[in-house]
């Protein structure tokens, strides 16, 4: 049985979405962030030694970080025509994406904003940076 533990306004939605695409069963578990720093809520960090969404689980196996578990599901349950022919140059467009996505496009997303929580405490911080 595949368990998705879903993390509110997370990353996990894109294994949400992946699940309904491939049309698989699953049983999904809503967690919520804390308030003050929209950090998961305690019970989530305990399921893995990361604490990070999203997380998969399927029978004994626990599954962690997105590309992961996005191949984990395409290798054990057929890719269904989502993921291109190996050697293709659609495969290689296909790499990229998938690496871009946490390797280059999020590290910038996630930058721009912790750096706009800082500016909202200290305004003008930014300035200081030269950012
Ligand atoms: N590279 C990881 C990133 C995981 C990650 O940072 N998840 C965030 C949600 S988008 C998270 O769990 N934040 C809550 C927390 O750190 O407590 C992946 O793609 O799975």
């Amino acid at each position: 049985m595949i368990t998705l533990y879903h993390l509110e306004n997370s990353r996990s939605i894109r294994i949400l979405w992946l699940l309904e695409e491939m049309g698989l069963e699953y049983e999904l578990l809503h967690f919520q962030r804390e308030q003050e720093n929209s950090m998961a809520e305690a019970r989530f960090k305990q399921l893995h030694v990361l604490g990070k969404a999203p997380l998969l689980s399927d029978g004994e196996r626990m599954i962690a970080e997105s590309g992961a578990i996005i191949e984990y599901l395409l290798d054990t349950y057929g890719d269904r025509g989502l993921r291109p022919e190996a050697g293709t140059d659609a495969r290689i467009g296909y790499n990229y994406w998938l690496h871009a996505a946490e390797g280059s496009i999020m590290n910038v997303n996630t930058m721009e904003l912790l750096l706009n929580r800082f500016d909202q405490r200290a305004p003008g911080c930014l300035s200081l940076l030269s950012v």
